[in-house]
């Protein structure tokens, strides 16, 4: 009989081999990280009802492709979420010293295969838990590693600024979500996905190769606005997100032609102005500081404004290029 961490080698759908953190209890590996949080991944078996589900386990720690006790096809999208899980640990704890979603070192659990062909995953506060539909004829996970990362940052919003999701607020708590996708895509440099503005480009959930949304140009989705107007608050949040996609894309990469990591982007402005950006890492510590110090359940688009002027002035100073392209990139996207 042994026990202890190890690290297993999976293989899932969308981010090619990984390590991952497992524990060896007795003789069976399971998909149990103790070493971010004590993150554990469970099987729902497409089941919708009931708890938890069953912790994968397996007998030689290669995972998706190996000898499995579940089948490894059951297998591939839990290496996908517990890869997504400790990607997304790994980024707010080495890029923000926050120790887990609630900043308390504790991790929440992941479920995979919810319900039959269900095509969406979601965050629950009351579960403290993470779960991932199968998608469109059980063949399209919703485990890509920024879907985890938007998910897991709902548990981030939930417990620093609480921002209310509907109206205006509910369209940053969703961009807040979509930020924070994107810049753990990029941190995690997966050479199978290395980082790229656009949401969910890895499901096809449009079933035609397009991603979910488009950061550069919100509208490219047909329902997301680009600009801020006084009418914004009735959208949905997930395309009244589009304004603070739009500004976190112009205050990292700046307007016009761009391309990143092989993806081509073309952001327009609504004044024809031109921002500069001052690069995808300071753009991100400005909306963590503003989103963990200055903004509340009710900050609107004015306030996020206000919020982010703030953090940048606190990080960088009141005078700094930093703070003067964040105001630059909210009057791109119609924020005064
Ligand atoms: N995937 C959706 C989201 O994160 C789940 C939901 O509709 N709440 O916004
Ligand atoms: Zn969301
Ligand atoms: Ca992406």
């Amino acid at each position: 009989e042994y026990q202890g961490i190890e690290t297993g080698t999976g293989k899932g759908l969308y981010n090619g081999t990984v390590t991952l953190g497992t524990y060896l209890s007795g003789s069976a590996y399971q998909l149990y990280d103790r070493s971010r949080g004590g993150h554990k991944t469970y099987n729902k078996a497409r089941s919708t009802s009931g708890s938890a589900g069953t912790l994968f386990t397996d007998a030689d720690d290669t995972w998706g492709t190996g000898t499995a006790s579940s089948s490894s096809t059951d297998q591939t999208a839990a290496v996908d979420a517990a890869y997504g899980a400790q990607a997304t640990w790994d980024y707010y704890k080495n890029t923000f010293g926050r120790n887990g979603i609630k900043n308390d070192g504790k991790a929440a659990y992941s479920r995979v295969h919810y319900g039959n062909a269900y095509v969406n995953a979601f965050w629950s506060d009351s579960c403290f838990c993470m779960t991932y539909g199968d998608g469109e004829g059980n063949t399209k996970p919703l485990t890509s590693l920024d879907v985890a990362a938007h998910e897991m940052t709902h548990g981030v919003t939930s417990n620093t600024a609480g921002l209310n999701y509907s109206g205006e607020s509910g369209g940053l708590n969703e961009a807040t979500s979509d930020i924070f996708g994107a810049a753990v895509e990029f941190s995690a440099g997966n050479p199978s996905d290395p980082g790229d503005y656009l949401i969910g480009e890895k499901i096809d959930i449009n079933g035609d190769g397009t991603p979910l949304r488009h950061m550069d140009k919100p509208s490219k989705d047909g329902a997301s606005a680009d600009y801020w107007s006084a009418s914004l608050g009735s959208l949905d949040v997930h395309y009244s997100s589009g304004p603070a996609n739009h500004f976190f894309y112009l205050l990292s990469e700046g307007s016009g032609a761009k391309t990143v990591n092989g993806v081509s982007y073309n952001s327009p402005t609504y004044n024809g102005s031109t921002v500069t950006g001052i690069g995808r890492a300071k753009a991100a510590a400005i909306w963590y500081k503003a989103l963990t110090t200055y903004m509340t359940s009710t900050t609107n688009y004015k306030g996020a404004r206000t919020a982010t002027l703030n953090a940048a002035s606190a990080l960088y100073g009141a005078t700094s290029t930093e703070y003067k392209t964040v105001a630059a990139a909210w009057a791109a996207v119609n924020v005064n």
